[in-house]
């Protein structure tokens, strides 16, 4: 049996799933991307949110170029069938717009294919090692797992074109102002941290979750008369007994207020 290049572990309410093919820096192979897509339908069964992150020196070096070579070498088959959906298009949008939101932890290399899947996620947290790039310039390729659209939509097109014209990395602060990351913290604490934002997110209830993974993303594509269209289809979904059991919570003086930033 080949060995298993993605990790998972269920901790309570959240699913950690790993990156694991370390001495390769998780470059995305097609193994990888299929074991992903398992781990992330089985944390959308069994879980209330997930994490994704990576083992070893980095998160991920993105596309494996090694196998990429072998695919696109002039004498390898050209495939008789095409596939309905591109894997990386399919398994990504399994993390953005499936049953549990997801928060990437990141760490060193974040760049190509590896930058498209942590931006499938909802929350970023980079610890200060990370740096992002888009390297398919440089390849002589191009971006494949959606990145033209989310990466785009997150940083705009003049940051997009200059990662990938000029091959200019950011750091983890950079990154943060160019909104690929909410939260930036020292090195070797984004797992920990993604962590416990997970397991907050858990504690949501699985309707709430799924409108703003699901719903918000989706107002964006809209005009304004169709996205205030959309958002009173869901206020209409209002009803759900988790819903009316939270705003008693909260009339009865039950519920933890919200507080400033500088008291959590
Ligand atoms: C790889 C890959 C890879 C490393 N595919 N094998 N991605 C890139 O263009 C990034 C290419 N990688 C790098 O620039 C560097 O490896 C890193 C900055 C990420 C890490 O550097 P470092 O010094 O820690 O590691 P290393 O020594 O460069 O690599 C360790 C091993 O991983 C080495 O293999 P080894 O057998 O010689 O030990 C590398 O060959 C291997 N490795 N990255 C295959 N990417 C669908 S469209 C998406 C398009 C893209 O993602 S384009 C971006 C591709």
């Amino acid at each position: 049996m080949e060995p298993k290049v993605i990790s998972y572990e269920l901790d309570g309410k959240v699913a950690l799933i790993g990156l694991n093919r370390p001495d390769k820096r998780n470059a995305l192979n097609e193994a990888l991307v299929l074991e992903l897509a398992e781990a992330v339908r089985r944390a959308g069964e069994e879980a209330e949110a997930g994490v994704i992150f990576g083992h070893g020196k980095c998160f991920s070096a993105g596309l494996d170029l090694a196998e990429l070579a072998e695919r696109i070498a002039p004498d390898a088959p050209f495939p008789r069938k095409r596939r309905p959906r591109h894997l990386w298009h399919e398994t990504f949008d399994l993390i953005a717009r499936g049953s549990v939101p997801f928060v990437a932890a990141l760490h060193g290399a974040t760049v190509g294919g590896g930058l498209e899947l942590a931006t499938a996620a909802h929350i970023r947290v980079v610890d200060e090692t990370t740096f992002f790039g888009l390297p398919e310039g440089q390849r002589g390729i191009f971006v494949g797992g959606g990145g033209s659209v989310r990466i785009q939509r997150i940083i705009g097109y003049e940051t997009m074109a200059d990662m990938m014209l000029t091959g200019r990395t950011l750091d983890a602060q950079e990154g943060r102002q160019a909104k690929l990351a909410q939260y930036v913290v020292p090195p070797g604490e984004a797992l920990a941290m993604a962590t416990r934002l997970a397991r907050r997110i858990a504690e949501n209830t699985p309707n709430t979750n799924w409108m703003i993974t699901n719903v918000l993303p989706r107002m964006n594509d809209l005009s304004h008369d169709d996205g205030l269209f959309m958002e009173y289809l869901n206020t209409s979904m209002r009803r759900s007994p988790e819903a009316i059991g939270r705003l008693r919570e909260f009339l009865d003086k039950r519920a933890e207020p919200l507080k400033p930033p500088s008291a959590t």
